[in-house]
């Protein structure tokens, strides 16, 4: 029997209208439909083997491995192995590895770009012949954001009403070429690891925040104000709606019991200074996930000079700028 390889590049994504909270825990149904942003130059790199001769799975993250013991193993990556070799009869084990070139579990979206990786590679590997539809499918099963980090540019992730999740998938919008002067500059405030994962948190608040309800009543607005101003290039709609989305979320996640607070000092100092440069007539608004960071919307001629004024705050790190992106592909260039 030979073994069966392949490796794939995922970019990850971030949210302009935002997913939190799940109707289906298991599958990772959302609550609620989201639309994101594949960002360019932020990917994870993924590569997967199937070989009868493996005694065990395996996983490898960034030059890490993650025992099978662990619930980093079991609720990431094992869950998504067991599915996977239950539905399409698979009886060899898994060796995986996979790296990001970005910082991990940080709030940067890198579970959505390994599973967007994961599962356009597992497709290959396994011979799966699924399109489009199924590899996002596919990749939710790992986590609900990854199946936006399926497809480029702007996506569409559309909550579905199936129990069964066949109907739970992300499009297109709008291709990577459609906007090209769209920016998110990262401001990295804290590289450490987030203290609360969003799988625990959203199924907290969903539980807990006196304000779910109200949060849902809000969304489908939000959704077609962001999609109506991609497909226009209304960049005010886009970063106004945005941003507002991303605040009335972290209100969601402060209001649960006990609260969630993911934002540091370094974060109201960026958000402080991203009023001040609007303040004074640029374009730019901010969004944030769950994690410290804040992502500055804005467009490309604006980038040069917002950074300069990021630059001199004492608390970011690092900043990373990027735009529209790909979606995740296959590569030649296996990481064993
Ligand atoms: C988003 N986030 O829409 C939101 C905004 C974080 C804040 O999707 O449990 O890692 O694996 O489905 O996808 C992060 O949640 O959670 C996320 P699971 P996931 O980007």
């Amino acid at each position: 029997m030979t073994a069966k390889k392949a490796s794939a590049i995922a970019n990850a994504n971030i949210a302009l209208s935002k997913y939190w909270g799940k109707r289906d825990e298991k599958l990772h149904l959302p609550q609620n439909s989201s639309i994101s942003m594949t960002t360019e130059g932020l990917f994870a790199h993924t590569t997967v083997c199937f070989d009868a001769k493996f005694t065990k799975d395996s996983f490898v993250l960034d030059g890490k491995n993650i025992a099978p013991d662990t619930p980093e193993f079991k609720d990431y990556i094992g869950n998504f192995l067991t599915f996977v070799k239950k539905e399409y009869n698979i009886t060899e084990k898994a060796r995986i590895e996979s790296k990001n070139n970005f910082p991990g579990s940080a709030g940067l979206a890198s579970s959505a770009a390994g599973f967007a990786a994961l599962a356009t590679a597992v497709n290959s590997a396994l011979g799966l012949g699924l399109d489009e539809k199924g590899l996002s499918i596919l990749a939710r099963r790992g986590s609900g954001s990854a199946c936006r980090s399926i497809l480029g540019g702007f996506v569409e992730w559309k909550k579905g009403v199936k129990d069964d999740g066949s109907d739970s998938y992300a499009v297109e919008l709008a291709t990577a070429d459609h906007w090209k002067d769209f920016r998110m500059v990262f401001c990295i405030t804290s590289l450490s690891e987030k203290k609360i994962k969003s799988r625990a948190g959203m199924n907290e608040t969903v539980k807990t925040s006196p304000f779910y309800a109200e949060w849902l009543k809000t969304v489908e607005s939000d959704l077609a104000r962001i999609r109506q101003g991609i497909l226009e290039k209304d960049f005010t709609i886009v970063g106004q709606t945005a941003e507002n989305n991303a605040l009335k979320m972290h209100s969601l996640m402060m209001t649960t019991e006990p609260s969630i607070m993911y934002w540091n000092s370094g974060t109201l100092e960026v958000i402080d200074a991203v009023l001040d440069i609007r303040d004074k007539g640029m374009g730019c608004y901010f969004t944030m996930d769950a994690g410290p960071q804040v992502k500055i919307i804005c467009l490309a001629k604006d980038v040069e000079k917002i950074m300069k004024k990021i630059e001199a705050l004492k608390s970011v790190e690092k900043m990373i700028v990027s735009r529209p992106g790909e979606g995740a592909y296959i590569t030649d260039d296996h990481l064993f």
